[in-house]
């Protein structure tokens, strides 16, 4: 992409309205517009950036053995009458009135829907286990929708719902679905520890939410540091190993983790002083066993091994696409502006041309351009008629985790500059070495 084509409003100044720097800096680097309290547009950078996460996330959820679909956002009341919940949910639920004067619902999960379906045309413990999952917009009318895309009132989320023909074989989809965020979260670049937390309005007795640490985190948590030093890595895991996944389970959640809802000061004053930590924390995703409540109360049965109707054993898994969005900045941010993993930034290098009209310096950047292009590394290249002092703010706003400056005092030497913007280490090289360098790099994202 040229940025002269690119539609990216970058902002001077920081809005004044924004209170936390991931707030700041989606605003300030042109990825969301305000659309209404809580409720954001998504520009050309914030989406390409939402849809990477999605697609991780696809691909971590497929590979676990879960069933992709897209069920609607607007739903009808009915179902929610028949779980109880649509009493229950309060005013966080946006109740709506169709034409014909029926009641439906912007949904905020989708527990109902989902056991709707199932039962409507799964009858034997012969087609399960069953996992199926969806990626689709949510509203919650939240009281103080605040800190961005953070906590919204309209969000993206991952929401997967397991049905199994009893306790033993759910315990594993939720094991399994643990396994998996693990990875989805490793992916991005994130260290998101698993934390023992309360069900709230979903249900059920088992339930994990998983934080990333950062100051401006909703959360209080409490930990053991050793936690942080577990890592799946390039470990090879069988989803479908009921033992290997137990076993993960256990490793993540043996050391103490728990959010402030669930917090047991003895259990904590157990592990040495100096590894225990308390610190804030973002809620990612959240994982929840609840056995039959839905399937209690709306009928949903399977005839077991043993010829017997039996309630179907449920949980539900989310993950918070778009605050994680906001949770990836938190956790990588400097002073000039964002820092992004490389698995999930919007464009894989930058290019800065600081002699925008000079033959020479036009010609190595459109040839480095088409390169880079060729070599599928998604370039931005910076061709617009700029000071080079004000495309260097402008790159380290977006924080493209690599950039090449060329200049025609370089390209008398034959070299182009590459720059980290982590670290801000700067080496010369030639174009195709800068090339076959950052084609290594991303090989192994
Ligand atoms: N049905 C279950 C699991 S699918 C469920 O709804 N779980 S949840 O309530 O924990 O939401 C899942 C994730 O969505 C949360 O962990 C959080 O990361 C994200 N989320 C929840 N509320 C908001 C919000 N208001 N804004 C942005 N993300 C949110």
């Amino acid at each position: 992409m040229r940025l002269s084509k690119y539609f990216l409003p970058t902002l001077k100044e920081n809005p004044a309205d924004a209170q936390i720097v991931s707030h700041r800096l989606m605003m300030r680097a042109g990825m969301i517009r305000q659309a209404a309290s809580g409720i954001y547009s998504w520009l050309p950078m914030g989406f390409k950036v939402l849809r990477k996460l999605e697609n991780i996330v696809h691909e971590e959820q497929i590979r676990a053995g879960h069933n992709p679909m897209l069920m609607p956002t607007l739903q009808s009341a009915d179902l929610w009458r028949e779980s109880g919940r649509y009493d229950d949910y309060g005013k966080e639920m946006l109740r709506i009135t169709d034409r014909h004067g029926r009641d439906m619902l912007y949904g905020p999960t989708n527990e109902e829907l989902i056991t709707d379906i199932f039962r409507s045309s799964v009858q034997s413990h012969k087609d399960l286990p069953l996992t199926l999952y969806h990626i689709q917009w949510k509203f919650r009318d939240e009281v103080r929708p605040r800190f961005g895309v953070m906590r919204g009132r309209e969000f993206f989320m991952k929401d997967g719902y397991n049905f199994d023909v009893d306790k033993p074989s759910a315990m594993h989809a939720y094991n399994r679905h643990l396994v998996s965020y693990l990875r989805t979260y490793e992916r991005m670049g994130l260290k998101a520890i698993p934390m023992r937390a309360d069900s709230g309005p979903i249900g059920g007795d088992d339930t994990h939410e998983f934080l990333v640490l950062a100051d401006t985190g909703e959360s209080e948590v409490f930990y053991d540091k050793n936690i942080l030093d577990l890592h799946l890595g390039d470990r090879e895991v069988d989803y479908d190993d009921w033992d290997q996944c137990a076993g993960i389970m256990e490793e993540w959640t043996t050391p103490y983790a728990r959010t402030d809802e669930t917090h047991d000061e003895d259990a904590f004053n157990e592990v040495p002083e100096d590894r225990r930590m308390s610190s804030r924390g973002i809620e990612v995703g959240q994982i929840f066993y609840f056995g039959t409540k839905y399937s209690d109360a709306m009928n949903a049965k399977v005839v077991n091994a043993d010829n017997q109707e039996v309630p179907v054993h449920m949980g539900s898994h989310g993950i918070g696409v778009s605050r994680l969005i906001g949770a990836i900045i938190e956790a990588s941010h400097d002073d000039k502006g964002i820092i992004w993993p490389e698995a999930v930034t919007p464009f894989g290098v930058g290019i800065v041309n600081l002699k925008q009209g000079d033959d020479d310096t036009d010609a190595a950047c459109e040839g480095l351009y088409k390169a880079a292009v060729k070599a599928g590394l998604d370039p931005l290249y910076d061709d617009r008629n700029e000071r080079a002092g004000g495309k260097f703010a402008n790159m380290d706003l977006i924080g493209l985790p690599w950039r090449i400056t060329v200049g025609p005092r370089g390209l008398k030497n034959g070299v182009v500059e590459l720059t980290s913007r982590k670290t801000g280490e700067s080496e010369e090289m030639t174009a195709d070495a800068v090339i076959e360098k950052l084609i290594a790099i991303y090989a192994e994202v």
